[in-house]
């Protein structure tokens, strides 16, 4: 079992039954799903889930989890999913696989949020690794990168898988990645992204966590 399995494996035994459950995406968000199934189908576990995207809804339905829109929503109990970067103030990056509105919206909507990484992804500071993923609606790119550029970072235009157009989100967004020559402090550059008019949404997920599970070499630490 790798590490990511592991850490997935305990955040699904976290489950109780007549729960409403956030699923997240990626790699260590589907071994979630897998174990929250097989719970589901084996222990009679109830449970509804809400899926922060297309692709986890569809993993969700394969194996037989009871979904529900997110629209029909107004809370969750738990949301699990994986991350980019986090702190050790518990300030995540996330988004670089563009669902970033969904699975905020569902973190927020979330009494607990368990947040699934292994060590490589604990970081000093947000943007250490990645860019800063920020989603704009499209007609106003061109005046939110200005904003960005005027509080020092560099904006560039994602493009998309094929490098042959820009990258759209399931929303209809674009992407600006965002990295920094020097050091912005995250909570101070969260409240200034949330500010700018026409961003959808951004990677930095500050106060949301309850809880990380750190998975390092076949154990895990909370
Ligand atoms: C998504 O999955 C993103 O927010 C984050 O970028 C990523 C983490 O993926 P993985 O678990 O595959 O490392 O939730």
């Amino acid at each position: 079992m790798n590490d990511k399995q592991l850490v997935a494996i305990q955040a699904a035994h976290q489950v109780k039954d007549g729960m409403t459950v956030g699923l997240g995406t990626g790699s260590t968000a589907n071994y979630f799903i897998q174990e929250l199934a097989r719970r589901h189908q084996e222990e009679g576990l109830r449970i509804t889930a809400a899926a922060s995207s297309v692709v986890s809804a569809i993993k969700a339905q394969e194996l037989g989890l009871p979904l529900v829109a997110i629209e029909h929503l107004g809370k969750l109990d738990l949301y699990v999913d994986g991350a980019d970067e986090v702190t050790t103030r518990m300030t995540l990056l996330k988004g670089r696989g563009y669902d970033l509105v969904r699975e905020k919206l569902l973190a927020r909507g979330s009494d607990q949020f368990i947040v699934l990484i292994d060590k490589s992804k604990l970081v000093g500071r947000i943007g250490e690794k990645f860019p800063i993923p920020v989603e704009v609606m499209p007609f106003a790119w061109q005046l939110v990168k200005s904003r960005l550029q005027a509080l020092g970072a560099h904006a560039e235009l994602r493009q998309n898988a094929a490098k042959d157009g820009w990258a759209i989100t399931s929303h209809g967004s674009l992407v600006l990645d965002l990295t920094f020559d020097s050091h912005t402090d995250d909570e101070t550059l969260n409240q200034q992204l949330n500010d700018i008019p026409g961003v959808v949404e951004h990677g930095i997920f500050h106060d949301i966590a309850t809880a990380i599970f750190v998975a390092d070499n076949g154990k895990v630490e909370e």
